[in-house]
């Protein structure tokens, strides 16, 4: 990772090996916090934040959910989101905000440590490689299941919710494939471990309803919208794995990974085994309208 200058760090700049936290962070040892992804682009008049407002109101219903009490606003975070990035002087980026307990006591019951907030921007190219983005990824199914909602909040972007996601991840990545496929309790698919995922059947898409064990992403919203509005008819309904297998197209949505095609899923090759015509449409709308070249959207771009 290239070193950006600045960090923000409770509401002060610091340089980026200066900011640094103490070993008995609560957050660190429990995994109790929230952070966001958000993507600043380069659009075709000057930089933006994509989604920003939409961002901070999941990093605050995060907080919400886990009973944090964010030691700014959101109108303060989303000044410090555009002021770190200009303190950087980057015109493209990946934003990293968490929100988390700070040091003072251990132990799951300590109500009155410090809450603390930070914003981090790096560079961050193609989340699962430039090939992928093109030709399409290969996933696996995890044998890790997403948890019931009773026990998992999957609306928070809680950072310990992130523990199933790597065990997913790391599980298929050391089996040779890119990314993990992870299905719910009841066997019917989630999403991937840091993506939602949408199937293509002709001139229909069909995702995993809001009330799955899943993250409400925000590209997974966007694209919905898109899709809409090029005429595509979208399904939010449950499907067991076997769906997939038999879908004409298969893509993935995130922050990180914006829309990226999948090939293969399981060894089994999905329609032609690379991006497929209406994920190729839904991808290029989707650069369109985050680098500000379809007017339509500029509703979704804060500008730096
Ligand atoms: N599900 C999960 C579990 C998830 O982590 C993400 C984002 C999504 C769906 C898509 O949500 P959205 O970004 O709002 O469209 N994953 C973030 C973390 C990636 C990482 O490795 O860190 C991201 O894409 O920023």
């Amino acid at each position: 990772m290239e070193k950006a200058k600045k960090i923000w760090m409770d509401g002060k700049l610091v340089n980026w090996d200066d900011a640094k936290i103490h070993i008995l962070t609560h957050t660190l040892h429990y995994g109790f916090g929230a952070f966001e992804g958000t993507r600043c682009y380069k659009t075709v008049s000057g930089s933006a934040i994509f989604r920003l407002d939409e961002h901070l109101k999941r990093l605050f219903n995060s907080c919400q959910i886990l009973t944090i009490d964010p030691p700014f606003t959101i109108e303060q975070m989303a000044a410090a989101s555009k002021e770190i990035v200009k303190a950087n002087d980057y015109q493209e980026c990946y934003l990293r905000h968490i929100i988390y307990i700070g040091d003072g006591e251990l132990g799951l019951g300590t109500m009155t440590n410090p809450v603390r907030a930070a914003i981090a921007v790096w560079k961050w190219g193609a989340y699962l490689g430039e090939e992928g983005l093109k030709k399409g990824i290969r996933l696996k199914t995890s044998s890790y299941v997403r948890l019931p909602v009773n026990s998992f909040p999957a609306k928070a972007k809680a950072v310990g919710n992130y523990v199933n996601s790597i065990l997913a991840k790391r599980e298929v990545l050391k089996a040779g494939y890119d990314e993990a496929l992870m299905l719910d309790t009841s066997g019917y698919i989630a999403e991937a471990s840091g993506e939602n995922i949408f199937l293509v059947f002709g001139k229909t898409l069909i995702t995993p309803p809001k009330s799955s064990s899943i993250l409400n992403g925000i590209t997974r919203k966007s694209v919905i919208e898109l899709a809409k509005n090029l005429g595509f008819i979208v399904k939010e309904e449950t499907f067991p794995r076997d769906t997939v297998y038999i879908a004409d197209e298969v893509f993935l949505t995130g922050t990180a990974a914006e829309v990226t095609p999948v090939r293969e899923v399981d060894n089994r090759k999905i329609g032609q085994g690379s991006a497929g015509p209406v994920t190729i449409k839904i991808q290029s709308e989707f650069f369109n309208v985050v680098l500000g070249k379809n007017p339509e959207y500029k509703k979704w771009l804060t500008y730096i």
